[in-house]
């Protein structure tokens, strides 16, 4: 009879590393047909609400928490009184980013607009923001480009757009170094919205512009499971090969339905299988980082309903690790994944011209063309676990 997960077990405490952005549980509900429907929260009930629902912290944009046009004396302030949340609350700023896609300045783009004086204006603006995250204790500072795209391919040569990223990111590396601040970049892809066309649209575009940096060790990804599955993608793959690269930094976690426009919902209220291996690979992997929730609150929701989400989405990810150490733990299905693996072999095929006998080697193509995975049944045992009959 499966059994209950153990009391306190799906409690969400800081060391789960859960996480969510001013603009995540503070978002408004504003939509392109639509107007706000809930007031902003302050900043300070942000960051005591989710201390006491367990996050470990919070992310911002220099924005969520700076108006555009704040003075200096104002900007001191306005960071005094969030420390003074921090600091009562013990919660913490892990990561750090720039808004770089509300100001209509950046309608072109910031580090890819064709006005060099943006191209310069966009540097500033995340200089600024990068001292603004360190002095919170981030560690992780994060790039999503919404802006960096076009509307029209004639618009831009693509070879500029990405010398031009290129540049931005080298320049931002620099800077960390000089100022010797212990921070990484991420690359968060995304294939479109709210541009047409963004540059760096998946996770494989980003990870190959990485390695043609001045600074590859400094960059990795934060890729968002809304931004795969609206290019149809298998986001666990992606999110695998950044692991595997070493590159997976951080990660914004949601749900999606395909093909539609970036929805942005609770963690694992779409797609129950995806997330359930999602977090099957970030267990497994011993993934250490932040597990961040880019996702915000139906907008139906007042703010309780807001709450409601960021408890839902810290909750069904604790649901699926246990639902993970269940399927690592059910002697049917390990035996089905001990047969794989022992087919799948230890040795690596790696050539030498002195072990040149794979040429010659026979087959026995007649069995090896006959034989079954045994896949229906291990997926199967997979959904009883999910569905909970197992
Ligand atoms: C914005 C976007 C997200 C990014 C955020 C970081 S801002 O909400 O939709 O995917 O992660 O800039
Ligand atoms: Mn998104
Ligand atoms: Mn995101």
């Amino acid at each position: 009879m499966p059994q209950a997960p153990a009391s306190g077990a799906l409690t969400p405490r800081p060391e789960h590393r859960f996480t969510f952005g001013l603009w995540t549980v503070g978002n408004i509900g504003r939509d392109p047909f639509g107007g706000p429907v809930r007031a902003p929260i302050p900043a300070r009930r942000i960051v005591e609400q989710l201390a006491k629902l367990g996050a470990y912290g919070v992310n911002l944009h220099d924005n969520d928490l700076i108006p555009r046009d704040a003075t200096a004396a104002e900007r001191d302030d306005i960071v005094r009184d969030f420390k003074a949340a921090l600091a009562d609350t013990g919660m913490k700023v892990p990561m750090a980013t720039t808004n770089l896609f509300g100001d209509p300045v950046f309608r072109d783009g910031a580090f890819t607009s064709n006005d060099a004086r943006v191209r310069a204006f966009a540097l500033q603006k995340t200089m600024r923001a990068i001292d603004l995250g360190v002095e919170l204790g981030a560690k992780t500072y994060v790039f999503w480009g919404g802006r960096e795209g076009t509307d029209t391919a004639a618009a831009k040569d693509p070879r500029d757009a990405i010398k031009w990223f290129r540049e931005a990111i080298n320049y931002l590396c620099e800077y960390v170094r000089a100022q010797k601040y212990e921070l990484e970049f991420a690359l968060e892809p995304k294939p479109n919205e709210p541009r047409g066309d963004i540059f760096l649209p998946t996770i494989g575009h980003a990870l190959a512009f990485i390695y043609t940096l001045d600074h590859p060790d400094m960059v990795g990804v934060n890729p968002e499971v809304a931004h795969d599955t609206m290019a149809g993608l298998e986001f666990s793959h992606g999110v695998g090969q950044a692991i595997e690269a070493g590159k997976l930094f951080h990660i914004d976690l949601n749900a999606q339905k395909p093909g539609r426009f970036d929805q942005d919902l609770r963690f694992g209220s779409e797609d129950i299988k995806a997330a359930f291996f999602l977090v099957k690979l970030l267990e497994d992997s011993g993934y250490s980082g932040m597990l961040h929730f880019d996702s915000h609150a139906y907008r139906t929701e007042d703010e309780a309903g807001v709450w409601d989400f960021a408890a839902g989405s810290m909750r069904t990810y604790l649901i699926l690790k246990e639902k993970v150490a269940r399927f690592n733990a059910d002697a049917e299905i390990q035996e089905l994944v001990g047969a794989l693996r022992k087919r799948a072999g230890g040795e690596a095929l790696k050539f030498s011209a002195a072990a040149a006998g794979l040429k010659e080697r026979t087959f026995d193509l007649h069995a090896m063309r006959a034989q079954g995975y045994g896949y229906e049944k291990l997926d199967q045992l997979t959904m009883e676990i999910i569905l909970g009959a197992r």
